[in-house]
C-alpha cells in the first residue's frame, strides 16, 4: 500500500441544509493531520477548496435539480483533483461536504476495476426522475423540516450518475460525470431510509445491498464478509470506501444532515473502516455528510471526534496501535 497519502477538503455546502460546508474544517482543527501523520503516513493537505458563492438567483434549479451549476463546479472541481493526485499514486482522502461530491468518479477512472463500499443510511441512486417529495415525514427523519420535504437533492444521487443512469437535459449540468461504475462493483452497507424509485432501481440493477436489517441478523463481521465476497471475491481488486456518517445511528453521530434511526454502533462503524484497511486494497476514502452546524456544541464535538476516529481506522489505527506501522506493513516487514 502507497503510504501517501493526499488529503483533499472540499468545504462548499452543496446540500439543502447550510452547514455541511464547515465540516471538514472542524475536523482538520480536530487535528486529523497529525493523527494520519502519527499513523505512519505522509500527509499532504492542500488546505481547503474555497469556492465562489453562487447565488440562488443565478442558479435556479434545473428541472428538479437544485443547486445544479454550483454543485456541479464544486464536484467538478474536486473530482479533477481527486484524479490528479490518484494518478500520482497516492490514496486520497476526500472530506465533505455532502455525497454529491462524486469524486471518486475520477479516482475510480485510475482504477478500472475499482469496487466500491458504500456506507451510509441512503442509497443515494435517486435520477432526476425518481428523486420524491415528502420523504422526512414518511420516514421517520429524526429532522421533520421542510427542508427535505421538496425533492431535487443532488446529494441523493451520486451513485446514478457513476452508474451512467438516465442522464437527460436536467442531468446536463452533470454530463461531466464519468459513468464508470457498474452495478456488481458496488456494495452498500447501512441502508435503511431508501426511497421507492431507489428500491426498484437497486432490485432492476441488481445491486447488492447489506441494510441494517441484515447487520442485525448477521452481525457486521459476516455483513463486511459478504459484502466483500460480492464485489472482491478473490480480495484482489482496489477498494474505494465511501462512508456518509449518517450510516451511524444519530446517537453515535448526531451533527448530520438527515439523520435516520436504528443504524450502526460506534463499533460496527469503526469495524468496516478497520476490515477494509485490513484488505490492503483502499485506494480511496470519503468522509461526507459531518455537518457542524446541526447540534449544540457537545453533539457537534462528539461527531468531529466519531468522524476522526473512522478515518483514523480506514487508514490502520487499529493496527499499527498493536502492531507495527504503515510504513513497517507496505514494505512488507
Ligand atoms: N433519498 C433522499 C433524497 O434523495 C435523501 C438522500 C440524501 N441524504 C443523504 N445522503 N445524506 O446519503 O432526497
Ligand atoms: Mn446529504
Ligand atoms: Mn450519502
Ligand atoms: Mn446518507
Amino acid at each position: 500500500m502507497a503510504s501517501q497519502l493526499r488529503f483533499i477538503s472540499s468545504p462548499k455546502t452543496v446540500a439543502p441544509r447550510p452547514g455541511v460546508d464547515h465540516g471538514p474544517i472542524h475536523i482538520v482543527n480536530a487535528g486529523i493531520i497529525d493523527q494520519l501523520k502519527g499513523l505512519g503516513w505522509n500527509v499532504e493537505f492542500g488546505g481547503h477548496h474555497q469556492f465562489e458563492e453562487v447565488s440562488a438567483e443565478s442558479d435556479p434549479p434545473i428541472g428538479k435539480l437544485k443547486n445544479p451549476r454550483l454543485v456541479s463546479r464544486v464536484t467538478n472541481a474536486v473530482s479533477n483533483t481527486v484524479s490528479d493526485h490518484a494518478k500520482q499514486g497516492r490514496l486520497v482522502l476526500t472530506l465533505g461536504g455532502d455525497h454529491s461530491l462524486a469524486s471518486y468518479g475520477n479516482d475510480l477512472s485510475q482504477f478500472p476495476d475499482a469496487t466500491v463500499v458504500w456506507v451510509d443510511a441512503h442509497a443515494d441512486i435517486n435520477t432526476p426522475h425518481t428523486t420524491e417529495s415528502g420523504r422526512c415525514q414518511l420516514k421517520g427523519c429524526l429532522f421533520p423540516s421542510d427542508e427535505l420535504v421538496l425533492p431535487g437533492n443532488i446529494h441523493g444521487m451520486p451513485v446514478s450518475f457513476l452508474l451512467g443512469l438516465p442522464r437527460d437535459e436536467e442531468t446536463a449540468t452533470l454530463s461531466w460525470v464519468p459513468p464508470v461504475l457498474k452495478p456488481n462493483k458496488i456494495v452498500y452497507i447501512g441502508l435503511r431510509d431508501v426511497d421507492a424509485g431507489e428500491k426498484k432501481i437497486l432490485k432492476d440493477l441488481g445491486i447488492k445491498a447489506f441494510s441494517m436489517h441484515e447487520v442485525d441478523k448477521y452481525g457486521i463481521g459476516k455483513v463486511v464478509e459478504m459484502a466483500l465476497d460480492h464485489v472482491n471475491p478473490n480480495r484482489d481488486l482496489p477498494i474505494h470506501l465511501s462512508f456518509d456518517v449518517d450510516a451511524l445511528d444519530p446517537t453515535v453521530a448526531p451533527s448530520t444532515g438527515t439523520p435516520v434511526r436504528g443504524g450502526l454502533t460506534f463499533r460496527e462503524g469503526h469495524y468496516i473502516c478497520e476490515a477494509i484497511f485490513e484488505t490492503g486494497l483502499l485506494v480511496g476514502l470519503d468522509l461526507v455528510e459531518v455537518n457542524p452546524t446541526l447540534a449544540d456544541s457537545i453533539s457537534i464535538e462528539q461527531t468531529v471526534k466519531v468522524g476522526c476516529s473512522l478515518i483514523r481506522s480506514a487508514l490502520g489505527e487499529f493496527i499499527t496501535r498493536y502492531t507495527k506501522s504503515i510504513t513497517e506493513r507496505s514494505r512488507g516487514d
